[in-house]
């Protein structure tokens, strides 16, 4: 039998343990470029079979918060250099998160202070995380109203995925890359028809929907490889505001489409990201859709996420169900989570007032258990 302690060949990837970190957005890269404090803080989770960075802006557009990382200019991917050559010290493995906001984003993050870009000029009831020009403190906003983007932009858009896969690769050293395809962001947006009213090829019927995603991430796999390429989904969860009709089917065509592109890993979120496993007015079908991919010959790590605890992630492994399973909030409090896990130990607590934005005082301070 299986366990959430044994090694995994994810693609290209080589995992220690089946131990997870998410990707959890902490908004502590000023200018976007990754700091001393940021590969100290990786450097000590290095001990997860893989480590998901935060979401890592592709370019200045698809960035929806103050102080996130970014894989656009060379000082980022220098900064990131330094995060990923701690990893590697440490023995970790490591890919950055592809990020692309979308409409989830506001005035101020955006250049020229133009408005955030969409698939339809719609917009999401939410909030983005800004600094004030004045105090310099962070604060969370309403998103701005989004512009359609044209038909000719998506192609640039499709580029720049890839670009920053293989920049993030081959300059920032990253073990590979993950498309961030999930909680209402750009690639969800696309996908979902609460969020896409297009008319052209992108939009519509549900094999138009999937269309950019999945040129996103064949641009990548060409780019980097499958074995160096994960994406992470979301099938229903609101974050965001986003919504889809008849989510089963959609996610279906979208497995059938994935499934001969021989990725690395599929990343699902099941249910509200964050917050409950089930939504009552949300049904999906996960065994259905992994099936569905299986089924269409789609090979790699099957990994699930969203509130397991080490019960439901043993379970969940050994039973075959996932091949790993992915923590935020008890990797951000414990930097040895995989160690604590294994050995049946208890997990510190996290301190949600500083996940987003702040010093190493809830970033590098939670202690392992040696110390
Ligand atoms: C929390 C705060 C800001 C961004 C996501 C990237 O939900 C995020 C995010 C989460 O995927």
């Amino acid at each position: 039998m299986t366990s959430l302690f044994d090694p995994l060949h994810a693609g290209d990837l080589h995992l220690a343990n089946r131990v997870i970190m998410a990707p959890c957005t902490r908004n502590r890269s000023p200018g976007g470029v990754p700091n001393a404090m940021n590969a100290r803080y990786y450097a000590q989770r290095a001990g997860n079979g893989l480590i998901i960075t935060e979401g890592t802006a592709i370019s200045h557009q698809g960035q929806g918060y103050a102080n996130v990382p970014g894989l656009y200019s060379p000082e980022q991917l220098a900064g990131w250099r330094k995060v990923t050559d701690a990893v590697h010290a440490q023995g970790g493995c490591i890919v950055t998160q592809l990020w692309h906001v979308g409409r989830v984003s506001h005035v101020s993050l955006q250049p020229g202070g133009g408005a955030p870009v969409a698939p339809s000029a719609i917009t999401a009831q939410s909030r983005t995380y800004v600094l004030d020009a004045q105090t310099g403190e962070g604060r969370f906003l309403p998103t701005s109203e989004p512009r359609a983007l044209a038909l000719e932009e998506l192609p640039a858009i499709t580029q720049r995925f890839a670009d920053a896969a293989r920049d993030a690769v081959q300059v920032a050293g990253f073990d590979g890359v993950e498309l961030h395809g999930a909680n209402g962001y750009l690639l969800d947006q696309f996908l979902k028809d609460g969020a896409n009213q297009r008319q052209d090829a992108y939009g519509g019927a549900m094999h138009h929907r999937i269309r950019l995603m999945v040129e996103a991430v064949s641009a990548v796999v060409d780019a980097v490889g499958g074995g160096r390429t994960g994406l992470r989904l979301s099938p229903v969860t609101p974050a965001n505001d986003i919504h889809d009709r008849d989510p089963q089917p959609l996610y279906t065509l979208l497995a059938q489409a994935l499934a001969p592109l021989g990725l690395s890993y599929l990343h699902v979120i099941e249910g509200a990201t964050g917050g409950p496993r089930t939504i009552e007015d949300r049904p999906f079908d996960y065994t259905a859709f992994k099936a569905a991919y299986r089924d269409a010959g789609g090979r790699g790590a099957w990994i699930v996420n969203n509130g397991y605890t080490r019960a439901m992630a043993l379970q969940a492994v050994a039973s075959g169900n996932a091949d790993a399973v992915a923590f935020g909030k008890d990797a951000i409090a414990n930097p040895d989570l995989a160690e604590r896990l294994r050995r049946d130990a208890p997990l510190n607590a996290w301190d949600k007032h500083s996940f987003y934005g702040g010093t190493d005082r809830g970033y590098t301070d939670y202690p392992t258990l040696a110390r």
